[in-house]
């Protein structure tokens, strides 16, 4: 039987207000400030995890020696699962950053067994679901037995799908052939407005926003391409929408759907490719496709599923992470999460695709280019190391070995005075700031060996920035448990680092009233001289974006707008498209 799972499918009376989602991430507290404890798991790695997957079609699944289980229990289970549950054990339940949770394992363990884990967590970081009062008794039961049975799977998206989903509103003939507004283009931002699924874009001249764009749910990423006109925008939902800046305004042209859920987007930059062709990595399903860049039209899409780097086991689910463009090679570098692979994907001839695949470590995540773009850096992050791809010998350089949960966003490249050229990350797990020699030419012995780590205000960071034009170094800590932590930002001299660092009350430079107020993501401007920081509250409350001149380190500006709802990742299209960071 197949049914759509809707939230508050069941009565209320049945299951606590908590227990029917509401769409909060899971974190250190809930939508309604109720304490979740996650005994020995670093609070803001658990903040980390889990944004809310809209309802899918799932068909249920009786299992022999499961527990009985109705229609309407199951479609809660479902429900749950996906939105509490699934970003860590995966929607097929075979581990991820939590263990395995497969009949095999589950009817083994029991109903009161489940029940007592989903109740009080464990110590390996488990959620304590019914102490911290977010699911109910009935609730956790209802879980423990669902768990007994098959995951329910969601459906597959081939290419009839997305050929469904495509749209193109403008076509390209109908396109501008030159830029028709004044704006300076290379300087806008495009602003992530992550809980009402838009996307602003912002005059980094002017500072005032061009306009608002509806995106898709629980919006992601933006990428524009190479020449700079086109922004292709991800959401949550998997929905790409391409939005040509030579318009006036800048609009909508082409939309699709590449999946269920997914997390990037980027598009070719290697010569003679520039513009032509895009790429979107799917969580669900577990897939990427490449695309005709200016329209979108779906071309390839290639399953991820495969076996892991390590125990060389199939997994049903690999998610695709981060992805970039290479420089060296018509070709897509496309980190797949649970195996621990890192694919090369050569464009050259769509229909004779040939793929490298690289043998990284497991769970991959984020990355950027160093300086010369010529190695990407990227983060394994459950396996504590950053692995070093080279894109022109299409090889893996190195793994480096980090402190816990490196996340470096892109990372920032600078020279250090006495080590050379490095690539700079910070991490969720500790308070680590971890400089990675990349220089084998002039700086051999340093490279790819970690030549300095900085103290910084503590875990919960996600993103470090600097610019060639600049001498400061950006740290954030957004997702650290202390307010204070998190609503203020780091910033080192790159030329005397050890000094320590300056902390500026990002958060309360905004002028907000309540609200988290985490600081994410600094990003500066074309000229590198200033930065640009968001001040990201609640769904209903004010946030904001703070600008930093980069010199002095005093606030330039605070753009404030009822528009500005939840922004988060900012991208500024020279730096984005020219990979400066
Ligand atoms: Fe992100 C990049 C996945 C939660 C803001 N995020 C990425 C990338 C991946 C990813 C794979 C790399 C894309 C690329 O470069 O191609 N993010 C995930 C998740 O799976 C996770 C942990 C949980 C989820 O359910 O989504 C998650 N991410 C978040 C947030 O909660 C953040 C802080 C706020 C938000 O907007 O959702 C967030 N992620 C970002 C940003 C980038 C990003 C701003 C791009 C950084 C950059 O400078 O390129």
């Amino acid at each position: 039987m197949k049914m759509r799972v809707q939230k508050g499918l069941l009565s209320a009376a049945v299951f606590s207000a908590g227990a029917l989602l509401s769409g909060a991430t899971l974190g250190a507290e809930d939508q309604a400030g109720r304490k979740i404890d996650h005994p020995n798991v670093v609070e803001s790695e658990l903040r980390y995890q889990g944004a809310p997957v809209p309802g899918q079609d799932v068909k249920m699944h009786i299992t022999p020696g499961a527990p009985a289980l109705t229609e309407a229990e199951f479609a809660y289970a479902s429900q749950v699962f996906f939105e509490r549950c699934a970003g860590c054990h995966g929607v097929l339940r075979k581990g991820a950053t939590g263990k395995p949770l497969t009949p095999d394992i589950t009817q083994q363990r029991g109903t009161e067994y489940l029940k007592a884990l989903i109740s009080y967590g464990t110590p390996a970081g488990m959620p304590n679901w019914n102490t911290s009062g977010v699911l109910t008794e009935d609730g956790i039961d209802i879980m423990a037995r669902f768990l007994q049975h098959e995951p329910p799977t969601p459906p597959e998206w081939g290419i009839e799908e997305m050929k469904n989903s495509w749209k193109v509103y403008v076509p390209v003939d109908q396109r501008p052939t030159k830029k028709l507004n004044k704006l300076n283009i290379d300087n806008i931002f495009a602003v992530t407005l992550r809980d009402s699924g838009e996307i602003a874009l912002i005059d980094g001249d002017t500072k005032e926003i061009i306009n608002i764009i509806k995106t898709g749910y629980a919006v992601h990423i933006s990428r524009p391409s190479d020449s700079g006109r086109y922004l292709y925008t991800i959401g949550r939902d998997a929905r790409i929408d391409l939005i040509d800046l030579y318009m006036d305004p800048p609009a909508l042209v082409a939309e699709i759907k590449i999946g269920l859920e997914a997390r990037s987007v980027e598009t070719s930059k290697y010569k003679g490719y520039e513009d032509k062709l895009a790429i979107a990595g799917a969580y669900w399903p577990p897939q990427y496709v490449i695309m005709d860049g200016p329209t979108l039209e779906p071309k390839k899409i290639m399953s991820t599923r495969g076996m892991t780097v390590d125990t060389q086991e199939y997994h049903p689910e690999p998610r695709v992470a981060a992805i970039v463009s290479s420089h060296e090679h018509p070709e897509f570098i496309v980190n797949v999460k649970e195996t621990g692979k890192v694919l090369l994907v050569n464009y050259s001839d769509l229909d004779a695709l040939s793929v490298t695949t690289l043998e990284a470590a497991r769970f991959l995540h984020d990355g950027g280019w160093d300086s010369t773009h010529r190695y990407f850096m990227t983060a394994a992050n459950k396996s504590n190391k950053i692995a070093v791809i080279d894109s022109k010998d299409r090889e893996v350089e190195a793994l480096v070995d980090t402190k816990e949960i490196p996340h470096p966003g892109r990372g920032a490249n600078f020279v250090d005075p006495e080590f050379g050229p490095v690539w700079a990350t910070s991490a969720l797990g500790n308070a680590d700031v971890t400089l990675i020699g990349t220089d084998p030419k002039r700086h051999k012995k340093n490279a790819w060996t970690v030549v300095r780590t900085l103290q910084g205000q503590g875990g919960g960071s996600l993103f470090v920035k600097t610019h060639p034009k600049s001498k400061n170094l950006w740290v954030d800590t957004t997702l650290n448990p202390d307010p204070k932590i998190s609503q203020s930002i780091a910033v080192y001299d790159i030329n005397d680092m050890e000094s320590g660092f300056q902390v500026l009350p990002i958060g309360e430079w905004a002028g907000l009233g309540e609200g988290p107020k985490r600081v994410v993501q600094p990003e500066y401007n074309k000229a590198g001289d200033e930065v640009w920081f968001s001040v990201w509250s609640g769904k209903d409350q004010e946030s904001a974006i703070v600008v930093v001149d980069d010199k002095t380190r005093t606030l330039k500006k605070v753009i404030k707008d009822k528009r500005l709802i939840t922004p988060t990742g900012k991208f500024n299209v020279t730096n984005t498209r020219k990979d400066i960071y």
